[in-house]
């Protein structure tokens, strides 16, 4: 059984007639916007924002009707991936490069569900390294600020060795921290420092979190 496919599928339960829906990024997300494709196929009236180009692609390609922030005064529901899920339902998020808007989005809705495979619940937050999008002009100075917070940063790189450029025109640094004790003290520090525009810290953002497992078993937290 494929666990992110199981965890996809299920959050799309939630979705009923006429919601404004926020469609995630990444392979685990990927499955509820596929889902959402053929309910769009049989008759399920709903719109999309979509939290990525990427993700954007795919809902043109399901035909699901997709609407922007100025045609609704709020979302009803977003389904969207984690990289890290900790047991207060703080995430790391931004390993696919598109956390800004996925913020954005989650934030404006009124329920935000994750979904996962069950590899990306963690004791706590960390290992997996921090993305932070930062802006292109004085991202060294940036960079050295956040190197205050004692963690290792590495500019995301592709394969060319240029660097990754996210759908807004920035760069991704991932910052590599022993762990993170204070995942709301951090996520406020980061977004102070001038450059910062936004970093892959979900606080208190998660309403439910929807965790699949190979065996077909499926967990809502
Ligand atoms: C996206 O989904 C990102 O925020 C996160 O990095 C990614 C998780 O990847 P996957 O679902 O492919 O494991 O929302």
């Amino acid at each position: 059984m494929n666990a992110k496919k199981i965890a996809g599928e299920k959050a799309t339960e939630l979705i009923t007639e006429g919601m404004v829906v926020g469609l995630g990024t990444g392979s685990t997300a990927f499955w509820a916007v596929e889902k959402l494709g053929e309910l769009v196929k049989n008759g399920l009236n709903i719109k999309g924002i979509p939290t990525s180009k990427s993700t954007e692609k795919l809902a043109i390609e399901m035909n699901i009707p997709l609407i922007s922030f100025s045609d609704v005064n709020h979302i009803d529901i977003t389904i969207d991936g984690a990289d890290e899920i900790s047991p207060t339902l703080d995430l790391i998020k931004g390993g696919g490069g598109a956390l800004l808007r996925e913020k954005i989005v989650a934030f404006a809705s009124k329920k935000f569900v994750v979904v996962a495979d069950e590899s990306k619940y963690v004791n706590e937050l960390g290992s997996f390294p921090l993305p932070v999008e930062i802006t292109p002009f004085g991202f060294e100075a940036t960079i050295r600020e956040i190197q205050k917070f004692k963690c290792q940063t590495k500019i995301r790189k592709l394969e060319k060795n240029e660097p990754f450029i996210t759908d807004n025109g920035n760069y991704i640094l991932d910052c590599y921290f022993e762990s993170i004790e204070d995942s709301s003290f951090l996520n406020t520090q980061l977004n102070l420092i001038p450059g910062v525009v936004e970093n892959g810290l979900f606080v208190n953002m998660a309403d439910q979190v929807i965790i699949g497992y190979n065996d077909g078993d499926v967990k809502v937290l």
